[in-house]
């Protein structure tokens, strides 16, 4: 799967912000369990700005199957007995979407998170990750055709590969309200409600457990993110092309589900790593369903009010039609049936 390698680098720090201190050595890389896809960090190397309270971080990071990194930088002032300094304010080559490469940047505000303190054993530990948190995988900013429109995502984002499962959902709510039970099937019978409740509170879960990067946020999709990941980069009527005899293979609908929900991932996942955006049960968007906007447009959020909720995707007894890429449907927000779950995304809240 998945685990990293991180490296320490010793440095004085805040002495006074006008006195540089500088920075030596690399100290160590300490190893984990590697494997040969997994994500190799080195040359890690800080220095404080001069005269300043921000931080250079520079690392190079490589990864043999080039997976898009989640990075995470935590800091000690104890000389690596811990990492427990709050230290939120980074910018540059981190959290997501990180591609493998040489001369990362990112840089550290250290003069808002810990205000002007001096630490003589400041160690900082890089670590990369080829796997995100929740099972999401990373979609990357891109654009797409709607109606003739251009769509353009502007900000990556994780997408969930699979529907949210009975188990997810338990674990998260403590209850599990649908009708076909299954750890491994997806919830359903929940209303747009209890999806975005469901958001907020994996988000409160995450961000305890500190796992949560600064600014970001778990949240239903809005309809342009759930089509461009459907999408995956095709246009053609479904993910996989237009041969809908091939629905089968991809997703549970009319012709092949036996009228119930199957557990997730059993089927092929769309060119992104998606599962069963085709199929099994529809999805919960964010956005109230309405008129699409004429022309161009970025990062479209849907009307700002309406009556029904958009769902995306068919379900297991939908026909093929109604699990093509761009097929809408609306439902009651309130509104709670077998047919009807959701998969949440890891996105920046600053998102428009
Ligand atoms: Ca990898
Ligand atoms: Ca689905």
């Amino acid at each position: 799967m998945n685990k990293i390698i991180l490296c320490g680098l010793l440095l004085c720090l805040f002495r006074k912000a006008a006195v540089w201190l500088t920075t030596a050595a690399i100290l160590m890389a300490s190893v984990l369990v590697v494997e040969a896809a997994d994500p190799v960090v080195s040359n890690v190397k800080v220095s404080q700005r001069p005269g300043t309270h921000k931080v250079d971080i520079r690392y190079d990071v490589a990864d043999a199957d080039g997976d898009a990194l989640w990075i995470t930088v935590k800091v000690s002032d104890n000389g690596g007995a811990s990492y427990v300094v709050p230290a939120a304010g980074f910018s540059g080559d981190i959290p997501f979407g990180i591609k493998p490469g040489l001369g990362k940047h990112i840089v550290w505000d250290a003069g808002v998170d810990w205000g002007g303190k001096y630490s003589a054993n400041m160690r900082f530990r890089v670590t990369a990750d080829d796997t995100l948190p929740q099972q999401m995988v990373w979609i990357a900013p891109g654009t797409f055709t709607r109606g003739g429109s251009e769509v353009t995502i502007s900000r990556g984002f994780g997408m969930s590969k699979y529907e949210v499962t009975q188990a997810q959902y338990k674990a998260v709510v403590g209850t599990d309200p649908s009708h076909f039970k299954g750890d491994n099937n997806p919830v359903e019978k929940v209303s747009w409600h209890d999806a975005v409740a469901y958001c907020t509170k994996l988000t409160g879960k995450e961000k305890a457990a500190g796992r949560l990067p600064v600014g970001y946020e778990y949240r239903l999709p809005t309809e342009a993110e759930w089509e461009y990941a459907c999408r995956a980069g095709t246009t053609t009527l479904f993910s996989f092309g237009d041969d809908e005899s091939k629905l089968g293979e991809y997703g549970w609908y009319n012709s092949n589900s036996g009228s119930t929900t199957h557990s997730v991932g059993e089927k092929k996942p769309n060119g992104w790593g998606l599962y069963d955006m085709h199929g099994n049960v529809w999805e919960w968007c964010q956005d109230w369903y309405g008129n699409y906007p004429g022309g161009s447009v970025t990062d479209p959020q849907g009307p700002a009010t309406g009556s029904y909720r958009v769902g995306r995707g068919g379900f297991w007894i939908s026909d093929a039609g109604n699990c093509r890429s761009a097929y809408r449907d609306g439902s009651e927000p309130g509104f709670r049936g077998s047919d009807l779950g959701f998969r949440p995304v890891l996105a920046p809240t600053t998102n428009p």
